[in-house]
């Protein structure tokens, strides 16, 4: 950020602004899409513009992971240029997608970078501090990126805000902040354990299914839920895709949950990949299954078990050929050793 206070002009002591996060612009089609999905993503930033305009938002705040990896081609990244280049003012974080191996300190090598350089987005960086001023409203900004550790150490280095110079405050961190934690594999950051933090507002994003706003104490904290789907799990194909729309004055923060337009989850999803694997593990579970029953019921001969399976499943002789004499083959190397 080469700049730490920001004047605006108005003539209320109102600021409004919205939260956008995980786009995930990628030149390569998620295997899980159907349509043009860079048309989609893009489509979705213009999107967001045209509401900063007609919401009269004095600039747009963006939660990392503009791209689906930091180095998208040339030309995705042109596109994308030439769409954020018609926004007013972004503040934002780099997400885990937009760097190298996680590293915040090789920002500099990223397309990311490259925007942040070319004035395309103001980014914000551990530490440092943003005094927006607008008449009588004072609001601070501050914001973590993804780097190497998030959620792991430093939790609340990372996510509380401990000393607030303005009337309010927004914090924004990209990492994997949660009601509760959703199962032990996953290691996320509760709310509760970062509640003390001066924020007023906390934003999030990098959980792409996102969550409504939680209040605490007075004290909010949002994840929207990323502007594209990626997967298509089922929850995804239902899922809404939107913007948080925010208005801070002296006393009070307003949220609101924009949805944007979107196509039908059957429309633009594909879950053929999903449904074909499911198809084939419950195949297994079946085979599984019959091995099981014919080993019990007959000798442990396993020539005979595969005889017996083949009959029942109207199997090809070729198939059964090819499983006896792969049979013979290991028996043989066991039975030499
Ligand atoms: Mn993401």
């Amino acid at each position: 950020m080469d700049y730490n206070n920001l004047t605006l002009n108005g003539n209320d002591s109102v600021i409004r602004t919205l939260f956008f996060t995980d786009v995930h612009v990628s030149g390569r089609n998620p295997r899980s899409r159907k349509d043009n999905f860079l048309d989609t993503v893009l489509d979705k930033l213009n999107q967001i513009n045209d509401i900063s305009k007609e919401k009269n938002c004095d600039f747009v705040l963006f939660g990392g992971d503009l791209f689906d990896n930091p180095s998208v081609s040339n030309a995705v990244a042109g596109r994308t240029a030439k769409i954020l280049r018609q926004f007013n003012r972004i503040i934002g974080i780099a997400g885990n997608h937009d760097l190298f191996g996680n590293n915040i300190d090789n920002i500099k090598s990223t397309q990311l970078g490259l925007f942040e350089k070319a004035g395309l987005i103001d980014l914000m960086y551990k530490g440092e501090k943003l005094i927006i001023t607008k008449n009588d409203l004072t609001l601070q900004i501050t914001g973590t990126p993804s780097h190497f550790g998030i959620d792991h150490d430093h939790i609340k280095e990372d996510y509380v805000v401990d000393t607030v110079n303005a009337d309010k405050a927004i914090h924004i961190i990209h990492g994997m902040l949660m009601e509760k934690q959703l199962n032990p594999h996953m290691t996320v950051v509760t709310i509760d354990q970062i509640k003390e933090t001066k924020a007023d507002l906390t934003l999030t994003g990098h959980y792409h299914a996102g969550f409504d706003p939680i209040q605490i104490d007075g004290k909010y904290f949002s994840n929207p839920g990323s502007l594209s789907r990626v997967s298509s799990d089922r929850s995804e194909m239902k899922r809404k895709v939107g913007v948080l729309y925010i208005e801070i004055s002296k006393n009070d923060i307003k949220l609101e949950f924009i949805p944007l337009k979107q196509q039908k989850g059957e429309d633009v999803l594909d879950r053929s990949h999903i449904e074909g694997s499911q198809y084939k593990e419950i195949q297994i579970e079946e085979f599984m299954r019959e091995i099981k029953v014919a080993s019990t019921i007959e000798s442990m001969d396993i020539t005979s078990i595969v005889k017996k399976i083949a009959t029942n499943k109207e199997l090809e002789k070729e198939v059964v050929d090819y499983a006896l004499t792969k049979l013979s083959i290991a028996e043989e190397s066991l039975s030499s050793e």
